[in-house]
């Protein structure tokens, strides 16, 4: 009787990890703490992670998946070795359950929750984050204002811009070394400080642009002593492209663009000559290098109608530059009086430029984020007191007061108007090319115009009656379908485990995942995997049979079509379930509220399952054991338990005889 209960401790040491599981050298996750996470949604409620131990073989991983009933999504690492993988378990089995069990199986080194972690880029830019840059939140940003463009939305979704985006900032120049925009400044490759046009663009070292204004390469020419001068076009440059996520002072609506300057205001305002060959100087070079210019940002305005400005602009047009425009802030209706160069139009050609396919002028109108401004006595959401509109010449509105952004001599100032509504949407033009990169300036402007959100002050305002809204181009409304995978094939099969690989479409990139849909023996197909981000997946089958593939690229929230389909024939070696264990022995034990169990164990058994009843309830597995022998602790005292056990393989064997014992 000592022996036995002596051995009976010792088992009790061994299977207290069956209700509450230890992890030696690493944190528990605790089993309250997984279950809260699961309903938190801070961990999956279907997948975990298992690490095997090294040498575990196929079969061995089969068998400990089988203990929960889970099946391999995804192999992560250490196909062959010591492989990590990426599992799904049934409905109904908690997640809890699911890690305290697997934890259990010698073959698992370790056993843990998929944790679900918030992915963003969060502007950590001081003036971002003190409440200063309302134009680049959104409804569901920190901080948040509904009427902001909506920028940081696309930052949570990893989605910042890229150096292979340019835009022209036609306008004054740009404080170049402005320590928030120096990294975002275009370096034209072609072209060297050496007093020579090396790229024969007939402008000798344009190395960041041209100073149309004062005909020298110079795009900045301030100083400490004259902050003015060029604040203007630094202001704007901030708001497309000021860097972000750096810890100093804004963040553009791109983190990363190159912007490049083409100068023409001076002190005394501009000329349409100038303006003239600014805008022909951003078509040449998108033409001459094949620069990927996708918009110009032109946040000035007065005059007459030129056609020699219209016809540069019909040219940027048919070159695919989208031409980004103020309204103007003299109150006006722009549909009854002509406001230039915004109400140009590429779709109406003139006497010496034929019309372009597309209009390529946006318009934009000035929006209030508070009612803190003399400007926006109407509150949030209302036009500026100052902004031009018209239902059919403005586009849209964009955040136009209490702009804070990039001044000269690395300040950060506030301005007001629909100059500084205007780099929003051109800001957003660049993201949005940064996103889609096969997207064309017509598709663009369709993506920026067609996600505008309906603003009550601006219907009857502006053609959309609405106001720039990033935000709109993730979650339900997507992004244009991306290209589908291909070369899918089947690289090996392996008992159950069937092997595939395919090639990335050429419009793929860090953000594209893809599905992977099987059907069995000509059936239809379903979703067995989403959100592999690597080009290959290992699939195991729950059964022999002829299995075929496709593939599907995810990007931006849409879909591709389907790859072209992969087959192979599948046979899934049968290892049959072991037998039923025998001699269950229950029996109440010395201390208090506790029945141990003994059995007979079965060949080929990896585990145990145990499973419960009383006078009152039915048969139910309360838990695993590795060995031939339990402790069932936590018993009310007095009360009759039953029990039987059965041994798990790659099934699981019948119910072992029943033992009954009262606890102490
Ligand atoms: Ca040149
Ligand atoms: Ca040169
Ligand atoms: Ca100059
Ligand atoms: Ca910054």
């Amino acid at each position: 009787m000592k022996k036995y209960a002596s051995a009976l401790a010792a088992v009790l040491l061994a299977l207290s990890a069956v209700v509450a599981p230890t992890h030696a050298q690493r944190p528990a996750d605790s089993a309250a703490d997984v279950a809260q996470a699961v309903a938190d949604g801070r961990a999956s409620a279907t997948e975990l992670l298992i690490q095997f131990r090294p040498g575990v073989s196929a079969d061995d991983q089969r068998n400990a998946r089988g203990w929960v009933n889970a099946q391999r999504k995804e192999l992560l690492r250490g196909r062959g070795t010591v492989e990590l993988e990426l599992a799904v378990i049934p409905p109904g089995l908690s997640m809890a359950d699911a890690i305290a069990v697997l934890t259990q199986h010698p073959a698992v080194a370790f056993a843990e929750p998929n944790w679900i972690y918030t992915h963003h880029d969060t502007s950590n830019d001081p003036h971002f984050t003190d409440g200063s840059l309302w134009g680049m939140y959104g409804a569901d940003t920190a901080p948040a204002n509904a009427f902001g463009s909506g920028a940081a939305t696309a930052w949570e979704n990893v989605e910042t811009g890229s150096s292979s985006v340019l835009v022209g900032v036609i306008d004054e120049g740009i404080n170049y070394n402005h320590e928030d925009l120096a990294a975002n400044i275009w370096t034209n490759p072609y072209e060297q400080v050496d007093g020579v046009d090396n790229d024969g663009n007939g402008y000798v070292d344009d190395v960041r642009g041209w100073d149309f204004a004062n005909n020298d390469s110079s795009v900045y020419d301030g100083s400490s002593k004259r902050l003015s001068i060029d604040a203007h076009g630094t202001h704007v440059s901030g708001t497309i492209g000021a860097v972000g996520g750096n810890g100093i002072g804004v963040a553009g609506v791109n983190w990363n663009v190159r912007i490049i300057s083409a100068k023409f205001l001076g002190t005394n305002g501009g000329t349409t000559a100038n303006a003239i060959k600014a805008v022909d100087y951003l078509t040449d070079l998108k033409l001459l290098h094949d620069l990927n210019i996708v918009a110009t940002n032109n946040s000035w305005g007065g005059g007459g109608y030129s056609q020699a400005l219209h016809d540069a602009i019909i040219r940027g047009a048919k070159a695919g530059i989208l031409f980004i425009a103020a309204a103007g802030n003299s109150t006006t209706n722009n549909d009854t009086t002509n406001s230039y160069p915004s109400n140009y139009n590429t779709t109406i050609g003139t006497g010496t430029e034929s019309a372009a396919g597309f209009d390529a002028v946006i318009a934009v109108a000035a929006l209030c984020g508070s009612s803190a401004s003399s400007y926006c006595s109407g509150g949030a959401g209302t036009l500026a007191s100052f902004s031009s509109y018209g239902a059919t010449t403005v586009d849209l509105a964009a955040p136009g007061v209490s702009v804070y952004s990039t001044t000269p001599g690395n300040r950060y100032s506030s301005y007001n108007g629909t100059s500084m509504a205007t780099p929003h949407v051109t800001g957003a033009a660049a993201l949005y090319a940064s996103m889609y990169a096969d997207s064309n300036a017509g598709e663009i402007k369709q993506a920026i115009l067609g996600s505008t959100a309906p603003t009550a002050s601006l219907v009857g305002k502006t053609a959309t009656g609405g106001r720039l809204n990033i935000a709109g181009w993730f979650g339900s409304i997507g992004g244009p379908a991306p290209d589908a995978p291909t070369s899918l094939s089947v690289l090996s099969v392996s008992g159950a485990d069937v092997s595939l690989d395919w090639d990335a479409a050429a419009d793929a990139d860090s953000s594209t995942t893809f599905n992977v849909l099987r059907k069995l023996n000509g059936g239809s197909y379903s979703t067995i995997a989403s959100g592999v981000s690597d080009t290959d997946y290992l699939d195991t089958v729950p059964a022999s049979g002829t299995y075929c593939y496709v593939v599907q690229a995810m990007k931006g929230g849409s879909s591709s079509g389907n790859s072209n389909e992969a087959c192979a024939g599948v046979t899934v070696p049968v290892t049959p379930a072991p037998a039923a264990p025998t001699n269950l022995v229950a029996q109440a034990m010395t201390a208090k509220k506790q029945i141990g169990l003994s059995w007979t164990g079965s060949a080929g058994a990896a585990g145990y399952r145990i499973y419960r009843k009383t006078a009152t309830t039915s048969f139910a597995y309360i838990g695993s054991a590795s060995g031939t022998s339990a402790v069932n602790s936590g018993l009310n005292s007095g009360v009759m338990y039953t029990y039987y056990v059965t041994a798990m393989g790659t099934a699981e064997s019948g119910p072992s005889n029943e033992s009954s014992a009262t606890a102490r």
